[in-house]
């Protein structure tokens, strides 16, 4: 029996596990107690990694598409037929009728991570959409637009703060989100008894609420200006104390004009949270000794998410919370992103064809994506790649993108399941399994509340026949990129050298370069050797010039800062548990990014949307429809993870909850079955009556929606549920930053009849 460490996958905890096996056969997967960050915590679902890497129907070898059927191909076939066919596409139609599509767990992988830019860059694809715009799109333009960096987003320093303020998350049921920590619930509880107070604002009584110290109902779509009316209250009373930030910020005053007209009592009948314990939260969260606000999906997904996440930061900062023990702060990363110079985002630089959506980072909108398909003229999308991405499901408007995707003239799926998505693609390429590939997180490390830092290797090696994901990604970079001789020979040299180096040692260099990195000796000796320090100056003084972002970071690594330490691969590779950085470190004004090296705390595009806001206040409520919002459950994941049985063995979980009154109020029974109907669609599902959402309000589950034909979920497909974004407007988006509208959504719900599925 041999044991394997590594981290969970699944979702951004990053918790250690530990797997008993015989040459790669699984005996057990339990918590490791020896990782320093996740102390021996999982949650059900990392015991489902065994299902995922043994589920037989989880594909291996690509699969073409022959008219209704599909046929297995050789690799070799297969990438060669789809750089042919992509090249005639793109030399037919140009970049603008080529997309790509990259979904939520392709950050949860490595391999991925590394071998995506060059591939969408090669490919020249100019329509890029993600899951950034169904989730955290407002987090990080907020990030941009304040500090300067997409990636520069604070994270809660939950192990130290006295009050948390939880915005639209539920950690007991996501494990966290933007905020990556082993346990996160077992932390909260640390808080507690510490004294400290969790608080939990939310329109459904959620797992989290359950757990928390207060609860504020709030109705649905509304946190803005309850955020608005904690900052009013916290300035009308002379509790701003921003201490040393106050130097480091640009914007102050516009700040506390904006947020003047949005009183306690003005909100109030909005937001459904009385007056007074509105001013009572902002008496408690700027009182406290260590406070920090947070917003997740809830807030993020609304027609004011941009506004919320923006508002979370001012709070956070106009408390002096930001940036110091105890508060919101930034991460110090092994391999720091924002160092290394990639992309800050851009922001409205170009908008979508069809629907005029502003781009962020250079994606356009996820709700854009049928239009951009169906909708003809110069530019209409043709073909499309897809990685690690089920649009189908996670996209309001799934129906008529299923439509969509089944027009397009070429699509190529990079994923391991035949699902709602790819069934539509003409070629389907899998990636090596789960526990095939060695594992290291470039991106929530960054989100940590801890600095911490681990790499293991993969558990078995894969199948001859396999291909890992950044394999697939260089190879296809290759064929599909390579329009003429000299691109050719540029990309081939990449891909000899990547395969040279392989995934470890790009870590390698990339952990060096970090600010615990080990310099490699002989660039560290030429950087010293005196008779080389003009040359290293000039090289340097260019890069300068020519790449000053890249130069900024630089300044922060190993190799420049002075600081040697002696994080290598090679001694990650000695510490399976990983390792423990310690605590969050105060990071301001140094990781700033912004041209003025300030912080911008009062942006033009959220001084202009903030009259949108007022506009809203101004006018009278009439809203009488139910109000749609989504949830999670610990033993789900987005759209895949239905096909262990483990996992979804019980009740099913995809049931429309409603209050009681809401539901004598339509004649709908406990065990009834419902219409959900919006504007731009209808389902049918199961009715679960319950008190933990507010009158008003319904609460249902996305990810679910298994009974389209043609698919090979064997598991998922017998208990199929339907898909909430049958139900939501494609239509919505926040229109500041595009973000879809998934939670605070008209619906009329009727009785259909007696459930068989209780
Ligand atoms: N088990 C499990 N874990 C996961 C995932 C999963 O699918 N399953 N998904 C992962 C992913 S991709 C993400 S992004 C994270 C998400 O992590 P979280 O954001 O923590 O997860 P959600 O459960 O979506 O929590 C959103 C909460 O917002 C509430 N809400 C809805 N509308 C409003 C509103 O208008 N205002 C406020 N204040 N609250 C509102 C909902 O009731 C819900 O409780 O979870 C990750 N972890
Ligand atoms: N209504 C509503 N819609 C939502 C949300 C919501 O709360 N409500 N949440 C939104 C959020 S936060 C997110 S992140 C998105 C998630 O939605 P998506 O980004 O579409 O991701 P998933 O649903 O997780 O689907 C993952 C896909 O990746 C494949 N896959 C899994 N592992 C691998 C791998 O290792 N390699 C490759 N190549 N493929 C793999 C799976 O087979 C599946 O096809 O959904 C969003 N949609
Ligand atoms: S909480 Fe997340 S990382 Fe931890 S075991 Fe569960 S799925 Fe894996
Ligand atoms: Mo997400």
């Amino acid at each position: 029996m041999q044991e394997h460490f590594r981290t969970c996958n699944l979702c951004e905890a990053m918790c250690g596990v530990v797997i008993s096996h015989t040459e790669g056969v699984i005996h057990s997967i339990k918590g490791d107690r020896q990782d320093p960050f996740s102390r021996g915590h999982i949650c059900p679902k990392a015991i489902a990694l065994k299902d995922l890497q043994d589920d037989p129907d989880r594909l291996r070898t690509p699969l073409k598409r022959v008219g209704q059927s599909w046929e297995a191909v050789s690799w070799e076939q297969a990438f060669a037929d789809i750089g042919q066919r992509w090249q005639q596409l793109r030399r037919q139609y140009g970049g603008d009728a080529l997309g790509f599509y990259t979904g939520n767990p392709t950050v949860h992988h490595t391999g991925a991570m590394l071998l995506l830019a060059p591939l969408i860059h090669a490919c020249g694809a100019r329509k890029r959409f993600s899951a950034t715009s169904v989730d955290q799109l407002p987090a990080m333009l907020a990030a941009q637009q304040l500090f300067g960096h997409q990636l520069l987003l604070p994270v809660p320093d939950i192990d130290r703060t006295d009050f948390f303020l939880c915005l639209g998350g539920n950690p007991a049921a996501s494990n966290g989100s933007l905020m990556s920590a082993g346990d996160i619930m077992g932390r909260i509880r640390s808080m507690q008894q510490r004294g400290g107070k969790f608080v939990v604002v939310d329109p459904r009584y959620s797992e989290s609420a359950e757990k928390a110290d207060a609860h504020l109902a709030i109705l649905p779509g509304k946190d803005v200006f309850l955020l608005a009316a904690l900052l009013q209250s916290i300035f009308s009373r002379g509790w701003e104390k921003p201490g040393r930030l106050l130097q480091m910020l640009h914007g102050w005053d516009e700040v506390r004009q904006l947020v003047a007209p949005f009183t306690p009592e003005k909100v109030a009948t909005l937001t459904g949270i009385e007056a007074d314990r509105i001013h009572r939260l902002a008496y408690e969260f700027s009182h406290a000794t260590h406070a920090v606000a947070y917003g997740r999906v809830g807030a993020c997904t609304q027609q004011f998410g941009g506004l919320n996440l923006w508002l979370i930061q001012v709070l956070n900062i106009v408390t002096g919370n930001l940036d110091r023990p105890g508060g919101s702060m930034f991460s110090h990363p092994a391999i720091d992103l924002v160092g290394l110079g990639l992309e800050r985002g851009g922001f409205d630089r170009f908008r979508s064809r069809v629907r005029g959506l502003p781009e962020f980072s250079g994606e356009l909108p996820a709700v854009c994506l049928a239009e951009e398909i169906l909708v003809p003229g110069p530019g209409q999308l043709r073909a499309l790649i897809t990685h690690a991405a089920n649009p189908v499901l996670s996209v309001p408007g799934g129906a008529q993108l299923d439509t969509a995707l089944a027009q397009l003239e070429f699509m190529v799926s990079i994923d391991c399941y035949l699902n709602e998505t790819t069934r539509h693609a003409h070629y389907i390429l899998p990636p090596s399994g789960p526990l095939e590939q060695g594992h290291f997180d470039l991106i929530f490390n960054m989100l940590a509340v801890r600095n911490v830092v681990r790499y293991n290797p993969p558990m078995r090696e894969k199948p001859i026949e396999c291909r890992h994901d950044w394999e697939i990604l260089l190879e296809l970079a290759v064929q599909m990129g390579g329009r003429n001789r000299a691109e050719r020979l540029r990309l081939s040299l990449m891909r000899t050298l990547v395969h040279r180096l392989g995934i470890e040692g790009i870590l390698d260099i990339l952990l060096r370069l970090g600010p615990y990195g080990q310099p490699v000796p002989v660039i560290r000796r030429w950087q010293q050797k005196s008779s080389d320090q003009g040359l290293f100056r000039l090289l340097t003084g260019a890069l300068q010039d020519r790449w000053p972002d890249v130069w900024q970071g630089l300044q922060h690594t190993a190799l420049f800062s002075g600081k040697q330490q002696d994080l290598t691969i090679k001694r990650l590779l000695t510490a399976p548990h990983g390792l423990d950085l310690g605590p969050l470190m105060p990071a301001l004004p140094e990781r700033l990014q912004t041209a003025s090296g300030l912080i911008e705390l009062a942006p033009a595009i959220y001084r202009q949307d903030m009259q949108r806001a007022l506009e809203r206040l101004e006018m009278s409520d009439g809203q009488n429809s139910l109000q749609l919002i989504g949830r999670r459950h610990v033993r789900s994941n987005n759209s895949w993870m239905h096909n262990s049985r483990r996992l979804t063995k019980g009740p099913g979980r995809c049931t429309l909850m409603m209050h009681p009154e809401d539901a004598a109020q339509r004649q709908i029974g406990a065990d009834q079955r419902v219409c959900v109907r919006s504007v731009s669609g209808a389902v049918e599902l199961p009715v679960e009556l319950t008190t933990a959402v507010r009158p008003g309000v319904v609460s249902m589950p996305h990810g679910y929606g298994h009974h389209r034909p043609g698919m090979r979920l064997t598991i998922a497909e017998a208990q199929p549920g339907v898909s909430v974004n049958d139900v939501l407007d494609p239509g919505q988006v926040d229109p500041l930053c595009g973000v879809a509208v998934l939670n605070g959504v008209s619906v009329n719900v009727s009785p259909v009849g007696r459930s068989q599925a209780t």
